[in-house]
């Protein structure tokens, strides 16, 4: 089982100091630990921006997609390795604006593979633009004059779309936080979590302070996480407080599960030897 040291590697950390990204490693790798993986169970997959190099960090196997496209990949790895613990990492930019298609799919089909959201309500690598989750009038390289519409509500969506686990963090939190990944990891079938991840060099508005004066958690309140209905009403409150915790959680059958094709023969385990494509090459000449 993998310890912590085991999980380090060499590479040296470039983001900036006190960024909620560290927050979201030592969770992540607290995670790992207490689900008592080996280093070759599990694939790290994720996109571009800050948020992209915790492949770099964590010693076990890891693709760096290109902007927006984790899920897709993280599906394609799923689909065809079933064996492997498939961890979705992506950016608020990368999720929500580039990649708002696949998230709302790959919800609805219920993927058996896990996804966290680095929103720091910013584009970071780029050097500070709005976001899709950026607040009406923050003012920001993109928007001089303050963000125009309402922010995009992605627990919300995610929860219309069928989504059957479905949870906030915050990375000012780490403990809570590994407690969310060992479940989402744990649970069959979409595992989603949003975590505000504060980006301390350009979110001058949504600071660790402002989060911590306004995240209090669910599981604190008794909150029923099998009504959708509840849920979804959890996921509109936002202002002097604001959920953390899970939202919402049901057990359905995975997209593989109905997949009867491939569900008992996974593709890397059909055998290819006596495979011969020589005549489908000849037709394409
Ligand atoms: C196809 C494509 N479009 C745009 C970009 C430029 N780009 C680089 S990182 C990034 C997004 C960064 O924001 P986010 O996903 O929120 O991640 P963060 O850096 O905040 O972790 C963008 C748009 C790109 N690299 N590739
Ligand atoms: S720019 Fe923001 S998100 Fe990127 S490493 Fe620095 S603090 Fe973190």
């Amino acid at each position: 089982m993998v310890t912590i040291k085991d999980l380090n590697t060499p590479k040296k950390n470039t983001w900036c100091p006190g960024c909620g990204n560290f927050g979201i490693l030592s969770a992540f790798k607290g995670a790992l630990v207490e689900l008592g993986f080996e280093r070759e169970q599990v694939v790290m997959v994720s996109g571009i921006g800050c948020h992209g190099k915790i492949n770099d960090y964590v010693n076990v196997n890891g693709f760096h997609g290109i902007h927006g496209r984790v899920l897709p990949l993280a599906t394609g790895i799923k689909l065809v390795n079933p064996d492997l613990t498939v961890i979705g990492f992506s950016g608020d930019s990368d999720c929500y604006d580039e990649g708002w298609d696949h998230f709302c799919h790959a919800i609805r089909r219920n993927i058996d593979i896990t996804l966290i959201v680095h929103n720091n309500m910013i584009l970071g690598l780029t050097t500070g633009q709005a976001t899709s989750t950026s607040m009406p009038g923050f003012k920001t390289k993109s928007t001089p004059f303050g963000a125009i519409p309402p922010a995009l509500n992605p627990l919300a969506h995610a929860l219309v779309a069928h989504g059957t686990f479905v949870a906030r963090g915050f990375a000012g939190d780490p403990k809570h936080l590994q407690s969310l990944i060992v479940e989402a990891v744990r649970h069959k079938g979409f595992g989603y979590i949003d975590v505000f991840q504060p980006c301390v060099t350009f979110n001058y508005l949504n600071t660790y302070d402002w989060f911590r004066k306004r995240v209090y958690k669910l599981q604190d309140e008794g909150h029923d996480v099998t009504s959708r209905e509840k849920a979804i009403e959890k996921s509109f409150e936002w202002g002097d407080r604001i959920p953390i915790g899970i939202f919402y959680k049901e057990e359905r059958p995975t997209y593989r599960d109905n997949l009867t094709h491939i569900k008992n023969t996974p593709l890397t385990k059909v055998p290819i030897d006596d495979v011969n494509i020589n005549s489908l090459l000849e037709e394409m000449k």
